[in-house]
């Protein structure tokens, strides 16, 4: 596999309004046809204790308590995907910070309109994506190989 290609792992949070709204699979869909492999998954509702855990590096931002609430607010479903480049790739797919500054075609530029409603959270490097990984999924991963992997990398013609 060529440097270009390393596989990641990423964490991914369908928030509170994705699986309200009924859009949690679509989104999910979205990034499997990508081809990231799902290496974990799971649907649940994060105590106080969890979303200040996940948010501690916003601690003592003007948007802190209202990060905290509405990620425990109602369920969400995590997941941890896997691939070449997958932190930058989920990232682009889901678009800028800002749904109406997201582009069209990303999640929230294609589902999103405002500040907290912005529908998942994405690792946004490779040392948050460790310590993020381990805190969603203190029992780790599932291992496992999809043979249709062969063809979307470049290791065999
Ligand atoms: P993102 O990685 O795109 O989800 O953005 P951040 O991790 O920087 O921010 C986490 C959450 O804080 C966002 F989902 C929305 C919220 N936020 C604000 O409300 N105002 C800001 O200025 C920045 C972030």
């Amino acid at each position: 596999m060529s440097p270009e290609q390393s596989v990641e792992r990423t964490l991914v949070v369908l928030k509170p309004d994705a699986v309200q709204r009924g859009i949690s699979g679509e989104i999910l869909a979205r990034f499997e046809r990508r081809g990231l492999r799902i290496a974990a998954l799971r649907l649940l509702r994060v105590d106080r204790a969890m979303a200040e855990k996940h948010y501690a590096v916003h601690k003592g931002k003007f948007f802190y308590d209202d990060l905290v609430s509405v990620i425990s607010s109602s369920p969400v479903v995590a997941m941890v995907l896997e691939g070449p480049n997958a932190i930058a790739v989920v990232r682009a797919m889901v678009g800028a910070t800002r749904p109406h500054e997201a582009a069209p075609g990303t999640i929230r530029g294609d589902f999103a309109l405002v500040g907290l409603r912005n529908l998942v959270h994405a690792s946004d490097a490779s040392d948050t994506a460790r310590t993020e990984i381990a805190l969603w999924f203190p029992s780790g991963v599932v291992e496992y190989t999809r043979d249709v992997e062969r063809w979307m990398t470049e290791d065999q013609a």
